[in-house]
């Protein structure tokens, strides 16, 4: 078992943490779900700091303060749309994480949470993509001792349930 990992049930906006992942779009413009409640709750100056960012590709991540946030930074990532496995879904998912915790250990962070990314208006297989969250997160923290904790945020108490077994089977099979 990887201590250092966490699953929990909770709306991201309310998490004390170094830094909270947003799932974004590629303008980094806002949008709905996880992105509307990020920047309802961090206020207007988030969208200022996002403008000179100039977007984001899928599968990469950039940072912002977090302003109003209990978490200190924000993190934009952009989940692939799911298509059907076809379009290198998978890759650009586990890019996402990847690519997120390597920022934040380039900014000295050592919290960081994720929501679940791409599996609301992008689509993509609950299942699947947690999977993926966890086989990535492991090996980011294994490459990362300074990383002290890595939350996975279910936001219902389905996904929750959900995400709990998928990471028992995961971590059994994997040890
Ligand atoms: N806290 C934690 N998780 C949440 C919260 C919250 N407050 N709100 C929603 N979720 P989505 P995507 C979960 O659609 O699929 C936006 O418009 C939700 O239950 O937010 O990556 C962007 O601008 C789901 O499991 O992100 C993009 O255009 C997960 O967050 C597009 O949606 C992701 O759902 C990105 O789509």
């Amino acid at each position: 078992m990887e201590p250092r990992l966490h699953i929990i049930q909770a709306d991201i906006t309310t998490l004390e943490v170094d830094a909270i992942v947003n799932a974004g779009n590629s303008t980094l413009m806002g949008g709905g779900g996880v992105d509307g409640a990020i920047h309802r709750k961090a206020g207007p100056q988030l969208l200022e700091a996002c403008r000179p960012l100039n977007g984001c590709r899928t599968g990469e991540a950039k940072i912002t303060s977090g302003f109003n946030l209990p978490a200190d930074f924000v993190i934009h990532t952009v989940g692939p749309v799911w298509y059907g496995s076809e379009r290198n879904e998978r890759e650009l998912l586990a890019s996402c994480y990847r690519k997120s915790l390597e920022l934040a250990v380039e900014n000295n962070l050592r919290t960081v949470a994720f929501p679940s990314i791409s599996t609301g208006a992008f689509g993509f297989p609950f299942h699947e993509a947690s999977t993926i969250a966890i086989n990535t997160v492991l090996e980011e923290l294994s490459q990362h001792p300074q990383l002290e904790q890595v939350t996975l945020v279910a936001f219902g108490e389905g996904d929750y349930n959900q995400l709990k077994k998928i990471f028992k089977k995961v971590t059994s099979t994997n040890s």
